[in-house]
């Protein structure tokens, strides 16, 4: 579950396990002050129930505990969310579209692929656009995921420290074989992506041009 494979990996899976670790606190602390105060002020001990006024100080209390979790829980969101949509400047451009039921995956020179290769240690932005219904491109590995929509172009961008290659699939139940658009994303080195990007090239009849040298 927790291998980091993309810049914001890390910072989501601190930002998940710290909501996580927040709410179980609470709910602990809940359970503990409900079994107390039932055991505390059962029946048989108080047969006359006393009706309290207000108390500033408590009031203020938890006001103000839940306020600074909650703004702590929202910043760390927020934080998570400018580093997925910030795009880094000469990110390679990938256009992916989603139809039924299949994902292509098209480069500067027109190659379509329906596997994403992508260089390593290099920013890749992806436009998302959808043929017919809505789709959602996931990348787990990565902890993004980003809508296909008829009509509108998504963006997504990631930046992959591994040679490796990760399952990429719909998460927007589109039809009954939404599960044939699972697929893969396969990093390679620059040399290794360069080399597969000119036999692909050369196998689509498309004009080579180096990608990395272009962009960065
Ligand atoms: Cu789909």
């Amino acid at each position: 579950m927790f291998q980091s494979a993309s810049p914001f990996a890390d910072y989501i899976d601190a930002t998940f396990l710290t909501i996580v670790g927040i709410s179980s606190l609470v709910l602990l602390g809940l359970l503990i002050a409900m079994v107390y105060f039932v055991i505390r002020y059962r029946r048989s001990k108080n047969p006359h129930p006393t009706n309290i006024e207000g108390n500033i100080p408590l009031e203020i209390t938890w006001t103000v505990i839940p306020l600074v979790l909650f703004m702590g829980m929202f910043w760390m969101g927020w934080e998570g969310y400018r580093k997925i949509s910030i795009i880094p400047e000469g990110a390679v451009p990938i256009k992916a579209t989603a139809r039924m039921w299949q994902w292509t995956f098209e480069y500067p020179n027109g190659v379509v692929m329906d596997t994403l290769y992508v260089p390593a240690y290099t920013p890749v932005k992806i436009t998302i656009r959808s043929l017919d219904v809505n789709h959602s491109l996931y990348i787990p590995a990565f902890r993004i995921k980003k809508d296909a929509i008829p009509n509108k172009e998504n963006l997504m961008w990631f930046k992959t420290s591994k040679i490796a290659s990760y399952d990429v699939a719909c998460a927007e139940y589109c039809g009954l074989r939404h599960s044939y658009m699972y697929t893969k994303v396969v990093s390679q080195d620059s040399t290794d992506f360069e080399s597969w990007y000119k036999a692909a090239s050369l196998k689509q009849s498309k004009v080579y041009q180096p990608i990395l040298s272009k962009t960065q």
